[in-house]
């Protein structure tokens, strides 16, 4: 075979080759260097462009990675390059982005000590807001479509602001104060802090080389972020975003493992951290000195771990499960984890959901949940006395209902696709669920939460996903998005499921209110 046709066989790239060129004859570390270092960085760790790194652009496919560079998209300040380079010279950049680098770059204290940059010192701009609205009832909503977001008026529905964000924002911002602040971590480590009453960001900070998420501690003393890469934990001081602790997430081997996620548990004053890589779930403390008499494990950690530990601030707790967790849900009271092992990236079926006591630290039930569930959007309420957990599947078309007292599975409620956003109120007898992948993306299903069934299924928009809904302050209204560039955030009426308004938005994803949000409401993630 000759070199080319192989070539072509191997990268199956035919079509795009200019005739006479070939990927060998192309340098693509030099064509990156001239055309792509200045805004993505010499070492593909990202400037003002997003780090092109395999990790990063786990959600990007090649094909429009190849499209991205060559015509650009609407609204990305990044311009076409196709007066510039030949199909061949933008496949031979698409192959580069794609190869992870030979050595990973340090991301540690210092690194992220020096990417600090503080707009508004801690205290110097007014405490009261620049606008009118029930500050309680604010939702902030995420537009990836343009990589900004839009400040919501709660009653009116009324745009208050619109912000640029990072690029490619993931996971739920978080409030903070009352609604005074909010936390953004983009998917390339920068956590920024927004003044919401002054609408100006106050800090920014770049906590790793890929993020997965956030948490803000109950009395917004501490911001917690979650790594992928590199394999760390790390707590910022959240007035100005300072680096307090970078915590290397590492097994007693020396085996180091990726973060699936972070949460807050207020009343244990300790951040959850779920591991992808090392089967233990990781209890970080953030009180401060546990009060005279104090028996919680805090106290007990520093009594085991001698000395040289006992004034340690954010102090690990490591917690034995049985497998990875890639996605987990805290209950209500915050002394029980339910995770699951998606185990792709392992060969293993991820089938087995684990109930972990984290007083008791071990597993204490089995949940059979085969459709990837996806817990992090799993939502509770009360169904004939009992306490259940509702949660949608990324691979099978129904929405799992389990009884939180025995960890039986009570129902499987088909829907018609698998969905990945699911949602209630407490003073809403309804539950909501999109149909997140395959044909029906389009719909959203309502289920009454007594008899869980769905009594109306919804297509705000035909031919364009609707996804991921939050309720206003007191459950009157539900918020729907159009996942779509050309997208809207669609408002129903949450009792009669009657469309009340739409908004153009560009990709809306998540949005969030400020008071189910702080006051931990069932219906919603925390
Ligand atoms: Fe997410 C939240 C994991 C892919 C949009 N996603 C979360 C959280 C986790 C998670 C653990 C909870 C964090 C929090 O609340 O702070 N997401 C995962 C994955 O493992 C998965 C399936 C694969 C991956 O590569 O990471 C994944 N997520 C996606 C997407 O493809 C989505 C649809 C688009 C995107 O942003 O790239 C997406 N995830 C979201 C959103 C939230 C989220 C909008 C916040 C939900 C909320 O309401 O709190």
């Amino acid at each position: 075979m000759k070199i080319r046709t192989l070539l072509l066989a191997l990268f199956g790239l035919s079509g795009l080759f200019n005739a006479g060129q070939s990927l060998a004859a192309v340098d693509a570390k030099a064509l990156y260097k001239t055309h792509c270092a200045e805004c993505h960085g010499p070492g593909r760790l990202g400037i003002i462009g997003p780090a092109l790194l395999p990790q990063n652009l786990k959600r990007l496919r090649k094909k429009s990675a190849f499209q991205m560079i060559e015509s650009s998209r609407p609204a990305v300040q990044m311009p076409p390059f196709k007066e510039k380079l030949n199909k061949a010279e933008i496949e031979s950049l698409v192959e580069l982005i794609y190869t992870p680098l030979k050595v990973m770059p340090k991301w540690g204290m210092d690194e992220i000590k020096g990417s600090q940059l503080v707009y508004h010192k801690p205290g110097k701009l007014p405490d009261s807001p620049k606008f009118e609205a029930d500050i309680d009832n604010l939702f902030m909503v995420v537009e990836l479509g343009d990589h900004h977001a839009t400040l919501l008026n709660g009653d009116t529905f009324e745009p208050i602001h619109r912000l640029p964000t990072r690029f490619a924002l993931h996971g739920g911002p978080k409030w903070a104060e009352g609604g005074r602040y909010i936390y953004f971590a983009s998917q390339d480590g920068w956590i920024s802090k927004f003044d919401v009453f002054n609408l100006t960001y106050a800090a920014e900070v770049r906590v790793g080389i890929n993020t997965r998420n956030l948490a803000v501690s109950h009395d917004g003393r501490y911001v917690i972020a979650a790594n992928y890469l590199p394999h760390s934990l790390v707590v910022l001081d959240a007035r100005d975003l300072s680096p307090l602790k970078v915590i290397d997430v590492v097994d007693g081997s020396g085996s180091s493992s990726r973060v699936s996620a972070v949460y807050t548990a207020d009343p244990r004053e300790s951040f959850i951290a779920a591991l992808k890589d090392i089967p233990e779930v990781w209890e970080i403390g953030y009180m401060d000195e546990p009060p005279a008499g104090f028996s919680g494990w805090v106290h007990d950690y520093r009594e085991e771990s001698g000395d040289a530990h006992k004034e340690e601030r954010f102090p690990v707790r490591r917690i034995q499960v049985e497998g990875y967790l890639d996605d987990f849900f805290l209950t209500q009271e915050y002394d029980r984890v339910i995770g699951t092992s998606r185990g792709l990236d392992k060969g293993l079926e991820g089938s087995a959901g684990q109930v972990v006591d984290l007083d008791l630290k071990r597993a204490v039930a089995q949940v059979t949940l085969p459709g990837m569930p996806h817990l992090s959007s799993a939502i509770t309420w009360q169904y004939q006395g009992r306490n259940v957990l509702a949660t949608p599947n990324i691979k099978k078309p129904e929405v799992t209902i389990v009884d939180t007292e025995t960890w039986e599975v009570i129902k499987r409620i088909p829907t018609q696709g698998p969905g990945f956003f699911m949602r209630s109120h407490e003073k809403s007898p309804y539950a909501w669920v999109d149909v997140f992948f395959g044909p029906n993306r389009d719909l959203m299903h309502v289920i009454d939460k007594q008899t869980l069934e769905i009594v109306k299924t919804l297509k705000p928009v035909p031919g364009k996903t609707s996804a991921h809904v939050e309720f206003t302050k007191d459950g009157r209204y539900a918020l729907v998005s159009i996942w779509d560039l050309d997208g809207a955030l669609v408002i129903y009426d949450a009792k009669t499921l009657e469309e009340v308004k739409r908004l153009p938005m560009k990709k809306p994803s998540g949005k969030y209110n400020v008071h189910n949000k702080l006051t931990r409401s069932r219906g919603t993630s925390h």
